[in-house]
């Protein structure tokens, strides 16, 4: 038997991200007296972090918004179809203001330990400043890819000049011109670095192990006639988003890839291609992401751009992937990419037949040459969707520590809100929610939590905690959906973070679900139309 304690807060939410903004507004409606902490200083999660140079999103604007708020949607005007990170902060901290969030967030607030206090039916979260808070519910907003890593290089430690990691960049910039700098790592934070840094930098040296297929965007300036298109139909298409298995708002393609003669698919390749982005990785046919040929034909597409638009031939092949297919790893978006290779300033270091040896004191080591450089840059990605939730102990009912649960059991959760022996801990965009256009999810899983915690309080529920069964149901379904794609079929090249192949030592799981937004959304809908059977482990 527990005995309600007295808390500080209804609601703790870690993370002052689109998470924990949606989460604020929504909890507060609900007349939950909520409050938000943030380890950095500032409001923007991940778009705070992420600051490096050529930061923005991969998905369109009218899209990477949330719908909920008529003020923000008539008032905030977006400048280009793919806004730079500068603009995206500016949008987070614009609905920070209009919705009058601010008053309930505190920043500058890095939690060191969070705990179930099984007696009172609290958490008690502690903070690295010494200080304590109490909330009778915890929820994380600490995001996805929040974690950064370094690889494991010899001489990481060693090097003369200057370091920085993608994730981790000065605030207030840097100042690369006369450098002679080198990258090391090629996913989405990479690739959309690479452009910018080359611009910047003397001399640029691009250490590549394995390329990408990277889909070029096209960004453009949102006119004002746009943006008032999108302002006037907002629902709709944030309807169509999250009505997509990827949460953008876009066409579903109704053919395979196979289906069509050969004319008919290099035409639609080159139409989606020109149009754009992740037009050409969802629009162009239905099974790009699930089947291998169809995928090795939209391969192949690629690899022909690259041939056209990099000038040597050899460095061209070198951008070609080749051991794995299109989808295979999540497709990154570019802004000029490959014609940065044709500038004199930039070289293509290949690493992957000569693995780097170290990192000397003065620049990097690969096999017998060792290149001079004044600044290394670091793009080499984060401890994804579980990494932040790991690194801090969240501890649950009878001392069971988050981490070591999912060490010992592998990683659970019931739809990646809630865990089994955490009871009123909840998560947005816990690992195994789906991987997609993230304000969708978090928009609906915001207002998901908001009815689930009106129904605890309206039918006096103390406690809300996966059952055991739920997991493994959840877990069961993300294995059928994830091996459904070529991301697994692709072998070790392909997968990457979405297994948790980036981070030794991880364990081989799939980090994110990859059954499709929408079949997740009607999966939340069923839990809620059965009064929260699998969210009720009392
Ligand atoms: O990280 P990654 P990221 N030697 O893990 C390389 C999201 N995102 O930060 O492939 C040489 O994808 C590694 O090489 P390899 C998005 O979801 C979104 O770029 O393992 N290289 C790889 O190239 C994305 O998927 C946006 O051979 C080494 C790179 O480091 C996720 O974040 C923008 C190495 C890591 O790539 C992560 O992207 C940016 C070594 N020893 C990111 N060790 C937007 O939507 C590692 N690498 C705007």
């Amino acid at each position: 038997m527990s005995t309600d304690l007295p808390v500080d807060h209804d609601a703790l939410v870690i993370g002052a991200g689109f998470s924990g903004l949606a989460l604020l507004h929504h909890l507060r409606e609900a007349g939950l007296s909520t409050h938000v902490v943030d380890a950095t200083d500032g409001i923007g999660g991940t778009w705070w972090i992420n600051n490096y140079p050529g930061v923005r999103t991969d998905s369109e604007f009218h899209y990477y918004s949330f719908s909920f708020s008529k003020e923000v949607r008539e008032e905030w005007t977006w400048t280009e179809r793919y806004p730079s990170g500068k603009e995206v902060l500016a949008y987070l901290n614009f609905i920070a203001d209009r919705l009058d969030l601010r008053k309930d967030i505190e920043l500058g607030m890095r939690v060191s330990r969070a705990a179930y206090d099984e007696a009172g039916n609290r958490w008690v979260v502690d903070f690295e400043d010494g200080s304590r808070q109490t909330a009778r519910y915890l929820v994380s907003g600490m995001g996805v890819l929040s974690q950064p890593i370094l690889p494991d290089i010899p001489g990481i430690d060693g090097f003369a000049g200057t370091t920085y990691h993608t994730a981790a960049w000065p605030r207030e910039g840097v100042d690369l011109r006369g450098k002679r700098v080198g990258i090391i790592g090629l996913g989405a934070s990479g690739i959309q670095a690479v452009p910018v840094i080359a611009e910047q930098a003397e001399e640029f040296y691009v250490f590549q192990r394995t390329p990408n297929y990277v889909v070029e965007t096209n960004n453009e300036k949102v006119g004002a006639e746009w943006m008032q298109y999108v302002r006037d139909h907002y629902d709709e298409i944030f309807e169509q988003a999250a009505a997509h298995p990827f949460g953008v708002a876009m066409e579903y393609a109704e053919k395979s890839a196979l289906e069509a003669s050969p004319e008919e698919r290099r035409a639609v390749f080159e139409s989606k291609w020109q149009e754009g982005g992740f037009h050409f990785a969802n629009e162009c046919f239905n099974d790009l992401a699930t089947n291998h040929e169809s995928s090795e034909l939209a391969s192949e597409f690629i690899r022909s751009k690259i041939r056209e638009i990099v000038e040597d031939p050899a460095t061209a092949e070198l951008l070609c992937p080749k051991d794995y297919s299109f989808n295979g790893k999540r497709v990154p978006t570019g802004h000029h990419y490959y014609d940065t290779f044709n500038r004199a300033n930039v070289h293509l270091v290949d690493v992957k037949s000569t693995p780097i040896s170290e990192i000397t004191e003065r620049g990097i080591r690969v096999g017998g040459t060792e290149y001079d450089l004044d600044v290394i840059v670091f793009a080499t990605g984060f401890d994804a969707m579980t990494g932040t939730l790991t690194t801090i102990d969240i501890v649950g009912r009878d001392g069971l520590v988050l981490r070591e649960k999912w060490e010992r059991e592998g990683l659970r959760s019931n739809l990646g809100i809630s865990v089994h022996g955490f009871p009123n801990f909840f998560m947005s965009l816990g690992p195994q929610t789906p991987y997609s256009n993230l304000p969708v999810p978090i928009q609906l899983g915001a207002q998901w939590l908001q009815r689930l915690l009106v129904w605890a309080r309206e039918n006096d529920v103390p406690r809300i905690e996966a059952t055991a069964a739920s997991e493994q149901w959840w877990l069961d379904e993300t294995n059928r959906a994830g091996e459904a794609t070529v991301m697994c079929s692709e072998g070790e090249k392909a997968g990457a973070w979405f297994l948790g192949h980036n981070v030794p030592g991880k364990g081989r799981a799939f980090q994110v679900y990859m059954g499709g937004g929408q079949v997740y959304q009607e999966y939340c809908r069923q839990v809620e139309a059965e009064g929260y059977a699998s969210f009720l482990n009392d």
